[in-house]
């Protein structure tokens, strides 16, 4: 076995073996994302081959073009979980409401939020997207979901992670264990173990953020990015923006430094949205060691509103995050 790596789902199957009471809901929810996500990733490396590039002549209810991939990757997504009782409800970038999957799954045990693009007007130029997502237990499974099981902040989260679909297909998987990474091997489908226990380092090489939006904010992401350009947090750091939030904090995540998406002067939420983009990655970034803040608290202490709800985010290394909420408040 020495020279075998371990394929996502025997992880998953050796995970649910030291917990003696588990029925394999949990386990089975993860299988189900796997699946859906080798779908999706299969659908963007053919995409231009087929009839799945450009918009698909809808407009979201974020107000922004729904690309025919968006769609697609939220149904495949969403209808892998009708008829299997594993989620009661589930919470995507790409529906208005909640969805309640077909089948008896109101009294599921989970909750999953996702985004099944992040990323997607990167798409047409061939720059990696991904699939972000989180999984919640239910405080009372007994009952039908109710909004306020998926009104929850962060800390209750038991798992999340992403897909990237760039030059490799990789799983990020972070549960209270820690986080791993899983390659796609092409030949079989397979997601095989690449990285156990990543870390994320305290200070990092790089800062990452849309400085174009320099213009729109107030004195302390302001304040912030000036002292980023000049050295002033951290070691000296180069800057590096994919624009695909996934792609960004996964850069993050291997190599160190500090991703921020600002609020705005007027619009003080910034865009990232909390249930499927900040929370999820915030608990990747704290399970690997690192950080993730509003600027001016923990992104998984906030309890949303909304489900569609955004936030402030500066996320990355532990130290540098800390010195960024140091400068931001002045
Ligand atoms: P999306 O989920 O509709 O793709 O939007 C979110 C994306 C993030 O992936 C990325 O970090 C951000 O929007 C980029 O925004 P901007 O173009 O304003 O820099
Ligand atoms: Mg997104």
């Amino acid at each position: 076995m020495d020279n075998m790596r371990f394929t996502l789902t025997h992880h998953i199957l050796r995970h649910q073996s030291t917990h003696p009471g588990a029925r394999g809901e949990f386990s089975a929810l993860l299988v189900q994302i796997a699946s859906a996500c080798k779908v999706i990733g299969a659908q963007c490396r053919t995409a231009g081959l087929g009839s799945l590039m450009g918009n698909s002549g809808a407009v979201g209810h974020h107000g922004d073009e729904v690309k025919r991939l968006d769609k697609f990757a939220n149904d495949a997504f969403a209808h892998h979980f009708d008829h299997t009782g594993l989620a009661a409800a589930i919470v995507s970038e790409e529906m208005e409401e909640p969805y309640l999957p077909a089948g008896e799954s109101e009294k599921a045990r989970y909750v999953v939020c996702y985004d099944p693009i992040d990323g997607s007007s990167n798409i047409e130029v061939d720059v990696t997207v991904g699939t972000i997502f989180s999984i919640q237990e239910r405080a009372d499974p007994s009952r039908a979901p109710r909004m306020e099981d998926l009104l929850r902040p962060g800390t209750h989260l038991l798992a999340a992670g992403y897909v990237l679909y760039g030059p490799a297909t990789v799983f990020v998987l972070a549960t209270g264990t820690g986080v791993d990474a899983y390659t796609q091997d092409p030949r079989t489908g397979d997601f095989l173990l690449t990285e156990h226990g990543m870390r994320i380092p305290g200070r990092g090489p790089v800062y990452s953020v849309n400085e174009a939006n320099y213009r729109k904010w107030d004195a302390g992401p302001r304040r912030l990015v000036d002292a980023l350009r000049q050295g002033g947090v951290g070691e000296m750091k180069t800057t590096r923006y994919i624009g695909s939030l996934v792609a960004d904090f996964h850069r993050t995540l291997v190599k160190g430094g500090i991703f921020c998406y600002p609020g705005e002067t007027g619009k003080p939420e910034g865009k990232i949205r909390i249930l499927y983009e900040a929370a999820p990655l915030a608990f990747v970034a704290e399970r690997a060691g690192g950080a993730a803040s509003t600027g001016k608290g923990r992104i998984l202490e906030v309890a949303p509103r909304e489900v569609h709800q955004r936030t402030p985010i500066f996320i990355g290394g532990a130290e540098d995050v800390a010195d960024a909420v140091r400068i931001l408040g002045g």
